[in-house]
């Protein structure tokens, strides 16, 4: 069914920021409940495993343009048939070990289904862009009814989100395709990579010698 006033629109829109901001909620405590745990000094005791939280639902604007670039209209079945990417969640931790350890804890949880991942870390972006993608689904339970809606998380690392925002930035300044910069910026993304590495190095070696 389509909508065809613009307050019916807003109104379809107003009903899904709900869902949405629940299923993040939702996803969000698990994160921190996860962290929670692993910064304990029983556990694994390392402060900041989870550096990070970002989240944010999709705006209006936003969901119609991906919507018209599909060559679709606005509706909440289309939208939940055809984006994934709705309710975001960026969680950034400090290193790439912890980012396989807390998805693998997350995705044992009963309730969660992964839908998709896409590794960008083990196959990077032409650009040089790493970070992990995740397509999760859970229930929501809701006034009177039980809904499950879609999630999509980004996890990476302090070094990746420092590369990726400031990519992102500069990438909308680039008017043209100019090859040689492209380059020099793929560049600058395997050398924080390997900066990374080096410090995951240094953190296993003081950990082998605390032990
Ligand atoms: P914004 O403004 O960050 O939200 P689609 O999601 O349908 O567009 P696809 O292939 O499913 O396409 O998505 P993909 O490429 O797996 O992930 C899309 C998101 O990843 C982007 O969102 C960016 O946040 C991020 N991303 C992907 N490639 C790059 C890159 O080269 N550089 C940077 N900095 N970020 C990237 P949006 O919606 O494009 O943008």
């Amino acid at each position: 069914k389509q909508p065809d006033t613009l307050l019916q629109i807003i109104d379809e829109y107003g009903r899904m920021f709900i869902y949405y901001q629940s299923a993040i909620d939702e996803i969000e405590t698990k994160l921190k409940i996860i962290d929670r745990e692993l910064s304990n000094p029983g556990t694994i005791g390392r402060k900041n495993v989870i550096h990070q939280i970002q989240t944010r639902v999709k705006s209006l604007e936003s969901i119609v343009k991906k919507l018209e670039r599909k060559d679709l209209q606005f509706s909440r079945e289309i939208v939940e048939k055809e984006l994934s990417d709705v309710a975001g969640i960026r969680m950034i931790c400090s290193y790439i070990d912890d980012i396989y350890a807390v998805l693998d804890s997350l995705a044992a949880q009963s309730d969660v289904t992964v839908l998709e991942i896409k590794d960008y870390i083990k196959n990077p972006k032409p650009s040089g862009y790493r970070s992990l993608h995740v397509i999760l689904e859970i229930p929501v339970f809701f006034f009177k009814e039980t809904k499950r809606i879609k999630v999509e998380l980004q996890i990476r690392t302090i070094a990746m989100d420092f590369w990726a925002s400031l990519e992102h930035g500069l990438r909308y300044k680039l008017e043209t395709d100019d090859p040689d910069l492209s380059r020099r910026l793929e560049q600058t993304a395997t050398t924080i990579s390997n900066l990374e590495n080096e410090m995951l190095m240094i953190r296993s070696k003081i950990e082998a010698q605390i032990e």
